[in-house]
């Protein structure tokens, strides 16, 4: 398009020529053939100008948009490598966290397996315990009386050796056996004449405890053991309650009271 401005610009220049209509035709024909009329120098700079500020803004704005988005996009980057560490961290300490539960419950496991056995051992005390009180209250209730770790019992009736430690076998003990000083005291209590378990019918001289062992610490009355008028004494008994030394050698057949020993 062409501009009033232009046109009156266009008129001035033509207007020297006669033919005015001829010069008018020119004119429009000039206008039509090349479309862009041409401007004056100061007017082409000027728009030089322009367009190149409008290219410098656009130019300008883009770089602000880049440079905002790089700033941006390297912020967010960062925040998902700061993100992605943290849950590094995290996903470490929940595998560490997982090894030492896994560990502990090993070790649970352990110990665990521990009281079991332990409850079992204990079990199977209370057990033996339970039997023992049983035992225990048994005797105690057949009028067994209690000294150091064993049960007695004096017998009411008097019998032969042989028959008095069958008696005692009958009851789940065994003829006294006497193997301190303070059981020899003790085995003093009963007034009347008592077997106890030791004999040398096996081989004459040689005094066995009913348990197989031989006699180490004696206790005979003065005189003792004796044969007396060359019978055969085998078997012992309490004689002198009043002495320390009580012990007398008598023949077997004797029948005589008796005390029985259960060792718990
Ligand atoms: C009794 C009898 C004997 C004992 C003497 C001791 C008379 O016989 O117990 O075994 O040796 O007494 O005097
Ligand atoms: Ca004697």
């Amino acid at each position: 398009m062409v501009s009033l401005e232009e046109e009156l610009e266009l008129s001035m220049t033509y207007e020297n020529f006669e033919d005015v209509p001829a010069r008018k035709a020119a004119s429009r024909r000039s206008v039509e053939d090349f479309n862009v009329p041409a401007a004056a120098p100061g007017m082409k700079m000027y728009r030089l100008v322009v367009v190149s500020f409008g290219l410098l803004c656009i130019l300008q704005a883009a770089l602000n948009i880049s440079l905002r988005l790089t700033l941006y996009l390297e912020a967010g980057c960062n925040n998902l490598t700061e993100e992605r560490d943290d849950l590094k961290r995290t996903l470490e300490n929940y595998v560490s966290q997982q090894n030492s539960l896994t560990e502990e419950r090993d070790e649970m496991k352990r110990i665990n397996l521990d009281l079991e056995a332990g409850r079992n051992l204990l079990t199977e005390e209370n057990h033996g315990l339970k039997r023992t009180l049983e035992e225990y209250a048994h005797y105690l209730q057949q009028g067994w009386v209690y000294f150091s770790g064993s049960f007695y019992r004096i017998s009411s009736t008097m019998k032969p050796w042989q028959d008095s430690r069958r008696d005692c076998q009958q009851r789940g003990a065994d003829l006294m056996i006497i193997n301190s000083q303070e059981e020899q005291d003790f085995s003093r209590q009963s007034k009347n004449i008592t077997w106890i378990g030791l004999m040398d019918r096996n081989t004459e001289g040689e005094w066995t405890w009913v348990d197989g062992t031989q006699l180490t610490t004696s206790f005979w009355h003065s005189g003792e053991p004796n044969n007396y008028l060359n019978k055969n004494e085998d078997c012992v008994n309490i004689n002198h309650h009043d002495h320390q030394n009580s012990w007398n050698d008598a023949p077997c057949e004797n029948e005589h009271f008796w005390i029985c020993e259960k060792k718990m």
